[in-house]
């Protein structure tokens, strides 16, 4: 498992000379794949607490964390870069599923505190989380909410002045188990359903907060059901204003989903990758597996659904970077998109290897097991086609109203290709 050889920057093909990308991209990619191949494969595999934890130790002392925080708490640039988080991605899950799965939920597990964090409580946390010794993790999902988050139990009820106190239960909590803190969306009640809920940073050693079920799931990771019994929280340990619960969970989602589909094109390319060496190196029928019209069918249908992902992807990053307020849309089609290709691609990797692709210990085999999670975490397939319809909708429905459906013009001197 997660064997990681020198892969180098051309694993990403020439997704660098896309005008998406700035110099600092650049060398953050070239920097990053240097690591990588030079690190990786040293790390722990055995035990995945261990693993995971190992991972975050090194990505914080490489300064690879610096790209999941902003400058001023340490981080890489002055806010997030969805196109820096990408990259990181991408190039991560070519390499080995945990280091992603590790880099990610710092980012995730940080992010609401970044959008909506008081300063004293982004002080407080987001150097830990940048420098690699405070481990992450984001706390939305229940057993009974899991595609409709309004619908959540978990409850935040004043405890006094000072405090609220929690009760509920939270499941397939990534890093749950092994996390410093978990971001925890609770309903607080100011409204019914998505205008009731509150996030609040909970301490993993809390009074109250305890793991009750360590889950195992097909690729190995750090994953658990919490269970919150009158865990009392100090209400400056809020992040943002009571109610905006439901916003900073969808806010925090609009950046990090694009980057589930970052990875999972990394995942793709390394199964296209795989795919090239074997059907180039395996022998038969008087040449080689590449020479067979079928297998060239399924290399170039992987390398379109490969290079439709990236630019997806790094248009809802680009989109964000510029200063959109928000991203919805363009994420839900990155994350859906690279996702769903993604498990084709890896598939066909697995069938074009034969025998070899079911085998444990081969690259294409740890990757089918390792991208089915992808098309279900942080927004189900299902929940991307009805976020992105429900936009295009809306979108179209405002246009008829003021009379706007056609084009604007104005639009085209936004492009990235007008340098
Ligand atoms: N950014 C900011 N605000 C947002 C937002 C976003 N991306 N998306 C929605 N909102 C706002 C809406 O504008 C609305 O505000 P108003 O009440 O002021 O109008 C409010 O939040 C409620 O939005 P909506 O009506 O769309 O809520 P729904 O309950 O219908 O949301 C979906 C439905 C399916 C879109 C949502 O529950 C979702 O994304 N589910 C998947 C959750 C997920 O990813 N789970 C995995 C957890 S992490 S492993």
């Amino acid at each position: 498992m997660g064997s990681a050889p020198r892969l180098g920057l051309d694993i990403l093909g020439d997704t660098l000379d896309w005008p998406f990308f700035e110099d600092r991209h650049r060398r953050f990619a070239l920097e990053l794949t240097t690591w990588a191949d030079a690190t990786l494969a040293g790390l722990p595999h055995a035990d995945v607490d261990a693993a995971c934890r190992a991972r975050v130790a090194a990505l914080g002392e490489g300064g690879f964390l610096r790209a999941a925080v902003p400058e001023t708490y340490g981080g890489l640039n002055p806010t997030l870069d969805v196109r820096t988080l990408c990259l990181a991605r991408e190039i991560l899950g070519s390499r080995d599923g945990l280091t992603d799965f590790a880099f990610a939920m710092q980012g995730l597990g940080s992010g609401a505190i970044t959008i909506a964090g008081s300063e004293t409580l982004k002080a407080r946390i987001l150097p830990g989380v940048c420098e690699g010794v405070r481990i992450a993790a984001f706390a939305l999902s229940e057993k009974e909410a899991g595609s409709d988050v309004a619908a959540m139990a978990t409850t935040a009820s004043p405890d006094g002045d000072t405090h609220v106190r929690i009760d509920g239960e939270k499941s397939w909590i990534s890093n749950g188990g092994i996390a410093d803190h978990y971001v925890v969306f609770a309903r607080t009640g100011e409204a019914p359903g998505a205008r009731g809920l509150s996030a609040f940073l909970v301490e993993a050693d809390t009074p109250g907060l305890s793991i009750t079920e360590r889950i195992e799931v097909i690729a190995p990771h750090p994953l658990a059901t919490l269970r919150f019994d009158g865990c009392r929280v100090p209400l400056e340990n809020r992040i943002g204003g009571p109610g905006d619960g439901f916003k900073i969970a969808m806010a925090t989602l609009d950046i990090f989903r694009s980057t589930v589909g970052a990875a999972a094109l990394g995942f793709a390319r390394r199964a296209l990758h795989e795919t090239l060496a074997h059907a180039n190196g395996r022998k038969l029928f008087g040449g080689t597996l590449g020479d067979l019209q079928l297998s060239q069918a399924a290399i170039a249908d992987s390398a379109a659904e490969v290079d439709a992902a990236a630019l997806l992807v790094y248009r809802a990053a680009w989109t964000k970077d510029r200063g959109a307020p928000r991203v919805t849309r363009e994420a839900a089609l990155a994350k859906l998109v690279a996702t769903e290709n993604a498990q084709r691609v890896i598939d066909r990797a697995v069938q074009i290897h034969g025998g070899l692709g079911v085998t444990r210990g081969v690259k294409v085999e740890e990757l089918y097991r390792e991208i089915r999670a992808l098309r279900i975490y942080e927004g189900a397939s299902e929940v991307q086609k009805v976020v992105i319809a429900r936009d295009l909708l809306k979108t179209h429905a405002a246009g008829a109203r003021a009379g706007q459906v056609a084009a604007q013009p104005d639009r085209i001197t936004r492009s990235p290709f007008n340098d």
